[in-house]
């Protein structure tokens, strides 16, 4: 594997929406960003991924893209993005913003000049067929519920949405599209951007000609995920835009990437791959279900080590995963990954260890570092989120009661990582002065920033403890590049890994809370981290603290 710029960075992802509001109207924006990046400096991040704030109808929270080469004026100018990319630049950061193009906006002009004239040049942008009365062209369902299939406007044919109705997908089939989204990177890239998150990208290559496939639920449809098992053929697509944009700029790409086999795995991510890196989402889908959230396993410790180290064996050395959490489309990692009733101080900073010290590049979320939480919610009207809004109904037709359904929405909804950044325990938790988009979490008054940043025992200085320690010039090679090793892997309840490379690292972490022992194969060297303030060791066996995480080097 080749050495890239990028490997021994940390990245950060900011929900523009919900991270700084400068103005008063309640919705985040990009001068609130301006402002926090020293606290993002002070942090050691190196890498900064907006998640969209171009123009949009946010039906989809800007993953509806109505114009590729602007700002929504809610989040701020363009001279806003131009200030923060140079205000970023001063301080060696990167901002990667978000690449949305399996589908635009039904507001895109390309769309409206689709509805205008389907059969001119904007109508092969998109998949359109002619409408049958009392029949679909495929029987697909979207990922956001119902028909993939909607009217499209003022004309006798349909258009296909493989997310909501707003986002209409684009034809990659059609050279001009491509076109159009390589001349739109090179645009941003040519501004100073350091790369892009390339969303839901899997779903661009559609298995031609359409077809039905075999339902999977009562409504008579079946999952996206059927068609796209058939679609061959989409490292042509991914192939030609590494060649035309990131590969040219040495820019960092990170795809949003799901069910690749392990054999495409060098020609997503090896030395010459379609993306620098992709995101290990091993453990988010972990326990998913045909029939929808409500349906959805619960993931134990055990599960949780076995995805992350399964996910580590099948990349190996030949790449280089980006590890996270939680990210914006899923809940907080604490609140999912710790059992029930034990999310404290100490199992955050477990599980921080565990995840940060995998092989790969590491994605913290906003408000990870302060072990921010999931929301909870009381009513169905409290949410945003369509993913959410729909899934409660697909639980309630699976005849769960309201309180059942409101329950699972709570457990899986988008909405808990997108409650406001939680900054202060003032007013709003100092995120607006204004009345906040969404709702913020009640827990800001014990979980904020201000009452972490100077308190040597908080999540956020732990975190900044691994930070440093992978920027420690001693440990940096280890950390970075150091081949894992599982060890006990039998073990009930611990996740333990070696890191190989001129250091020997052993990273241990007590996955309950009851305490529990291991025994060491030699003496270490030194304790490098530890999440409580001692060890409680006879000989070479540890007696392990509930929740305790300790990095030894050996
Ligand atoms: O998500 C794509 C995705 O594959 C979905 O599975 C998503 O995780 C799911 O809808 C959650 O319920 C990306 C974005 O991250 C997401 O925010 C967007 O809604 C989606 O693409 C459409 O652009
Ligand atoms: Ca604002």
């Amino acid at each position: 594997m080749t050495k890239k710029w990028w490997h021994d960075k940390v990245a950060y992802q900011i929900y523009p929406k919900s991270f700084c509001d400068s103005n008063g109207d309640g919705i985040g924006d990009l001068p609130g960003i301006i402002g926090k990046l020293d606290y993002l400096q002070d942090l050691g991040v190196d890498i900064i991924w907006l998640s969209p704030c171009y123009p949009s109808p946010l039906a989809d929270e800007g993953y509806d893209i109505s114009d590729y080469y602007d700002i929504d004026p809610r989040f701020g100018t363009m001279e806003d993005m131009d200030r923060l990319l140079a205000e970023a630049k001063k301080r060696n950061m990167y901002i990667l913003m978000d690449l949305v193009v399996n589908h635009c906006s039904d507001e895109h002009e390309w769309f409206k000049k689709a509805c205008q004239d389907p059969e001119g040049k904007y109508g092969n942008f998109f998949y359109l067929r002619d409408k049958k009365e009392g029949e679909l062209p495929t029987n697909w369902r979207s990922y956001f519920g119902g028909p993939v299939w909607e009217d499209l406007p003022g004309t006798n044919k349909q258009y296909l949405h493989v997310f909501h109705k707003k986002q209409p997908d684009l034809n990659w089939e059609n050279p001009e599209v491509r076109e159009e989204v390589y001349k739109n990177i090179n645009w941003w890239l040519d501004k100073g951007l350091g790369g892009f998150r390339i969303d839901a990208i899997i779903n661009i290559k559609k298995a031609l000609p359409f077809r039905n496939y075999e339902p999977d639920r009562e409504d008579g449809l079946c999952t996206i995920k059927a068609m796209l098992s058939e679609a061959k053929g989409i490292g042509e697509f991914l192939g030609e835009m590494r060649d035309r944009t990131f590969k040219k700029y040495d820019a960092f790409s990170v795809g949003e990437v799901f069910d690749e086999k392990p054999e495409e795995i060098p020609d997503f991510i090896g030395d010459n791959g379609y993306f620098s890196s992709m995101f290990d989402f091993n453990e988010t889908i972990f326990g998913e279900s045909d029939k929808g959230w409500y349906d959805m396993r619960q993931i134990t410790p055990d599960d949780y080590k076995k995805c992350c180290f399964e996910a580590q064996a099948k990349v190996g050395d030949m790449g280089f995963l980006s590890n996270i959490i939680e990210n914006h489309d899923e809940p907080r990692g604490v609140s999912r990954y710790i059992p029930e009733g034990d999310c404290c101080t100490e199992s955050k900073k477990m599980l921080a260890a565990l995840n940060f010290m995998l092989r790969g590049l590491p994605f913290i979320y906003q408000g990870q570092e302060l072990g921010m939480e999931n929301v909870p919610i009381s009513s169905i009207e409290e949410v945003d989120d369509i993913s959410a809004i729909n899934e409660y109904q697909v639980a309630l037709d699976a005849g769960l009661s309201v309180e059942e359904a409101v329950k699972v929405i709570s457990k899986y909804s988008r909405d808990n990582a997108r409650t406001p950044m939680q900054w202060t325990d003032g007013a709003n938790a100092g995120f607006t002065t204004g009345k906040p988009w969404l709702k913020v979490n009640p827990n800001y008054t014990d979980i904020n920033a201000a009452a972490q940043q100077d308190d040597p025992d908080s999540v956020r200085s732990f975190y900044k403890q691994l930070i440093a320690l992978r920027k420690n010039p001693e440990y940096k090679e280890t950390v970075v590049y150091g081949a894992l090793e599982p060890v006990w892997e039998e073990q009930h309840n611990l996740m333990a890994y070696y890191r190989k490379g001129d250091k020997t690292l052993l990273v241990i972490g007590n996955y309950q809370k009851e305490e529990q022992a291991v025994t060491l194969p030699s003496a270490y060297k030194k304790v490098l981290l530890n999440n409580y303030s001692d060890i409680a060791q006879t000989d070479n066996t540890i007696q392990l603290h509930g929740y305790q995480a300790v990095i030894l080097e050996m």
